[in-house]
């Protein structure tokens, strides 16, 4: 298990200036940083995942009846279509990453040529998704992941995870990485967050708090 991987998360149009419908600020200026990232020798691994929605996911305000829910404010409750006993509060968002269209894709300035597979998540429409480890019934967690067993068949044990958004998608992989028993970095340079500052920075604290650990991409390009 000493391979390293590098999991790219969710480098796409509609989460990056100047177009994307939940474009985080400064997006796209990672791209550079990642493609250096992609080129370095150190990665065994490289993944890039995808957020891969159907046009009626539940993540979206506009998919939700109350006429108040307003994208990035509102918070719903939603229910676990497993076990109907368990509901959770989760943030709505603009309409985003619906499976093929021009948002979902990846940016084009990301090198890919370099990627060994593209996950994709999301895809049911009745669960929120942020992390890359999970399955579509994740969140609440009740199964296991495909990018789990891929990067331990890979002898997988070392994670440096990237991209969008930090306090999102960003934090819920690299918090299962950590669960999944990888040794868990975020390159910090080479991603940004929804909401910087406060959001930034509680995140931050929070993923230290569990010991995963923040680098500069500097420090582990030679
Ligand atoms: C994300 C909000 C909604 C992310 C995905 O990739 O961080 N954020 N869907
Ligand atoms: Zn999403």
């Amino acid at each position: 298990m000493d391979k390293v991987a590098l999991i790219i998360v969710d480098m796409q149009e509609d989460f990056c200036p100047p177009n994307g419908s939940l474009a985080v600020t400064g997006g796209r200026e990672i791209v550079p940083t990642i493609n250096r990232l992609l080129a370095s020798p150190m990665f065994d691994v490289k993944v890039a995942t995808k957020d891969w929605h159907p046009a009626d996911h539940i993540s979206f305000a506009a998919n939700h009846p109350d006429p108040n829910n307003r994208p990035f404010e509102s918070f719903a409750k939603v229910v676990n279509p497993h076990n109907p006993a368990e509901s959770y509060e989760t943030r709505l968002w603009p309409i985003h990453c619906v499976q093929d269209t021009p948002g979902a894709i990846l940016v084009p300035e990301l090198d890919i040529s370099k990627v060994d597979r593209v996950i994709e998540k999301g895809q049911d429409k009745r669960v929120e998704m942020y992390s890359a480890f999970a399955d579509p019934f994740e969140n609440p967690r009740v199964a296991e992941s495909a990018l789990r067993g891929y990067l331990k068949e890979s002898g997988v044990g070392k994670v440096y995870v990237v991209g969008l958004a930090m306090d999102y998608c960003v934090k819920a992989t690299a918090v299962d990485a950590l669960k999944e028993g990888f040794k868990t970095y975020i390159v910090e340079d080479a991603t940004k967050a929804v909401d910087p500052g406060e959001g930034w920075r509680n995140a931050k604290a929070e993923m230290e708090g569990k010991g995963i650990i923040f680098i500069e991409a500097q420090g582990i390009l030679t």
